[in-house]
């Protein structure tokens, strides 16, 4: 029934507005994020079945999100309020001339009490895709239990489990999320990673070769404006490709929209391991990705099926 289900901590966001850094902002620009619901809105505005899980709290917030989401297509049935504790909250700039500030509040979360009594099994079985990613495994103890409950389900009924580590060192130190990831990557077939998180998983270990050693079958390496490389480890074999491009003015989003082009080109039929296969999920990844950096925001530069076809040259330059 569904292409693909997720979860995780949705968050309101509070975006500075324009160039200015946190301090000074005047005002906020509120919008959803979240690296599983950025994942979950990318592929439902490409006409995909999603379904996206986790834990609001009963609050304004949390409605705002529960609405979001809904309003992409995102079967939301099994998003959980939770009266007694807040939605997560992030609060970050976008500044030109300085790096990203982010601020998190998110202790106590809602989403921290996430727990494998939360499993929506209905969901998890039936689904081509079950994709997860290490933040929510290290939000607590029980929302790590969950995580891997929920990969279990989900693959003993024929999905297929990709992984994104996606190291926030403000949530746990880098040994902390090495363990974790070590014990979630025992149960994905597919690996999406960025090279600089890797370093601080597996040090002076390629990700292709610790990811095989847990078991992975495709490790996906993102390398920023070096582009990315897909391992196949079970042949050896690796096929690179290139970035689109673009005048970037926020980064934040970008690796969650690479895996919305990647995921999106498997489950529209690139789902081999042949090089043809392997360059346009990668050319789609980029693309996905180079419209997200373009854009403010996790979300507002996630493209529509007609306009992803477009920009990779399946249709006319302008719509009119
Ligand atoms: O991947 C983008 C994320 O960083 C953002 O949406 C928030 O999930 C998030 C997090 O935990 O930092």
């Amino acid at each position: 029934e569904f292409d693909l289900v997720t979860f995780g901590e949705p968050m309101a966001l509070l975006l500075a507005g324009g160039d200015v850094p946190l301090p000074n902002a005047r005002d906020f620009v509120l919008q959803v994020a979240g690296a599983e619901s950025n994942l979950a809105t990318g592929l439902a505005r490409l006409g995909h079945r999603v379904g996206y899980f986790g834990r609001v709290g009963a609050d304004n917030f949390g409605e705002r999100i529960r609405r979001e989401l809904r309003a992409e297509g995102i079967d939301v049935s099994a998003l959980i309020s939770d009266p007694e504790r807040p939605t997560g909250l992030l609060i970050r700039d976008s500044p030109q001339a300085a790096p990203i500030t982010v601020e998190y509040r998110r202790a106590a979360s809602a989403a921290t009490a996430l727990s494998p009594d939360d499993l929506p099994v209905d969901l998890l079985t039936a689904t081509r895709w079950l994709h997860v990613t290490g933040i929510t495994a290290v939000l607590s103890e029980s929302a790590l239990a969950a995580t891997i409950t929920a990969m279990t389900i989900a693959a003993e009924a024929g999905a297929t489990v990709s992984l994104d580590p996606n190291v926030r060192l403000r949530l746990a130190e880098a040994d902390r999320w090495s363990t974790i990831v070590g014990r979630l990557a025992g149960y994905a077939k597919i690996i999406l990673t960025g090279r600089d998180e890797s370093e601080l998983i597996s040090p002076g270990i390629p990700a292709q070769r610790w990811y095989a050693d847990r078991g992975a079958e495709i490790v996906v390496v993102k390398d920023g404006g070096n582009g990315s490389t897909e391992y196949h480890c079970a042949t050896g074999q690796s096929v690179h490709g290139g970035v689109r491009t673009v005048s970037a003015v926020d980064s934040v989003g970008a690796g969650d929209a690479f895996n919305t082009g990647w995921i999106s080109s498997w489950l529209s039929g690139a789902a081999t391991t042949t090089a043809a296969d392997a360059e346009l999920r990668l050319h789609t990844g980029s693309v996905v990705a180079s419209m997200v950096v373009a854009t403010r925001g996790d979300t507002p530069g996630l493209p529509n099926r007609p306009t992803l076809d477009r920009v990779l040259g399946r249709g006319a330059d302008v719509d009119r």
